[in-house]
């Protein structure tokens, strides 16, 4: 157990940026509003709040900023000063919550911020392994990416993938301390890959667990699996990147990006309940939620509260 102290640190990330769709700035206040704070205060945490966003103008709805598309070659990426200069902020607040060991739970926003995330809890823990838990791999690259949306490449920033392709706005990566590196990442949930994505995948040799293994081997199987490749040792701390989109649309529909055939509410429970049974797990994101593309009130709730259930689990929620 690396937080022996019980201290967390909330960080909001309301950031949008990353993709194209409005509303997701909004999920940090809407599950803080559904009692974030006050549900890991009864597990017994003693719980901090961190805004590295507040009053810089960085986090307005896609609608709000003038576009910029950035090409460099063949390449392309959106909005990459916003997104840097943003990114770069959520980083030095993590980094700084994870070197006061402190356990660092970040809110999106988009999931651009797993940049920030990675590379701030691995400047604390070079030897840290990740869990990316979502739908989609997030590790195109400048020239892989369909939508050049970056919300689509943080673990490939954090790995510093084809870096000559990068914008100027993201040379703060240069200055964190450990790259990830391809055997300490493996993802589950994967269901909607991009074709440059599964040829990186691939060549990396990354642990990648689709749905169909989570099918074939059931879910206990598959965390297993995942945590034995990238922590041998089994002495390691695990980052969880959770993306709610890994959740099937019929548990978390308010997301940008949804893809049916997910995992069922109870898998993606199980995932964070048996790393932190572990003893292990030492830094969470929860993204992507987005209260306004849910078309009733129920969706916004099933989203939000799958988000704080996701929260709970991870620090200690026991069933009975
Ligand atoms: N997410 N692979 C697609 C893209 O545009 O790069 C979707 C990315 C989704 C990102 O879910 O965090
Ligand atoms: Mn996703
Ligand atoms: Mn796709
Ligand atoms: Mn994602």
């Amino acid at each position: 157990n690396f937080y022996p102290n019980k201290e967390v640190t909330i960080i909001s990330a309301p950031f949008s940026a990353g993709q194209r769709n409005g509303g997701v700035e909004k999920g940090p206040k809407y599950l803080l509003k559904h009692g974030l704070k006050e549900d890991l205060e009864a597990l017994g945490w003693k719980v901090s709040l961190e805004e590295p966003l507040k009053d810089s103008g960085l986090d307005l709805p896609p609608s709000e900023i003038s576009q910029e598309i950035f090409e460099a070659g063949n390449s392309r990426m959106r909005n990459p000063t916003i997104v840097g200069q943003a990114t770069e902020k959520i980083f030095e607040t993590v980094k700084s919550v994870a070197h006061k060991k402190v356990f660092p739970l970040t809110i999106g926003g988009d999931h651009a911020i797993g940049m920030s995330t990675l590379a701030g809890f691995l400047d604390a823990y070079p030897d840290a392994c990740v869990l990316w838990i979502d739908a989609h791999a997030d590790i195109n690259t400048p020239d892989t990416s369909p939508s050049g949306n970056l919300h689509g490449f943080p673990v490939s920033f954090a790995m510093g993938l084809k870096r000559d392709l990068w914008h100027k706005q993201f040379d703060w990566l240069d200055n964190a301390r450990t790259k990830l590196l391809a055997n300490r990442i493996a993802y589950i949930g994967l269901r909607d890959v991009d074709a440059g994505e599964k040829v990186i995948l691939r060549e990396l040799g990354i642990a990648a667990y689709s749905m169909y293994h989570v099918d074939k081997y059931g879910i206990a199987k598959v965390v297993e699996m995942a945590l034995s490749k990238i922590n041998p040792s089994g002495k390691s701390p695990v980052h969880i990147s959770y993306d709610v989109d890994a959740l099937d649309p019929l548990f978390t529909p308010a997301t940008g990006t949804p893809v049916r055939g997910g995992l069922t509410f109870r898998e993606g429970m199980y995932i964070v309940e048996a790393v932190a049974e572990t003893g292990n797990l030492a830094a969470l994101d929860i993204v992507e939620c987005n209260p306004d593309l849910a078309i009733s009130n129920v969706h916004e709730f099933d989203t939000i509260a799958a988000g704080c259930a996701i929260a709970k689990s991870a620090l200690g929620e026991t069933l009975v």
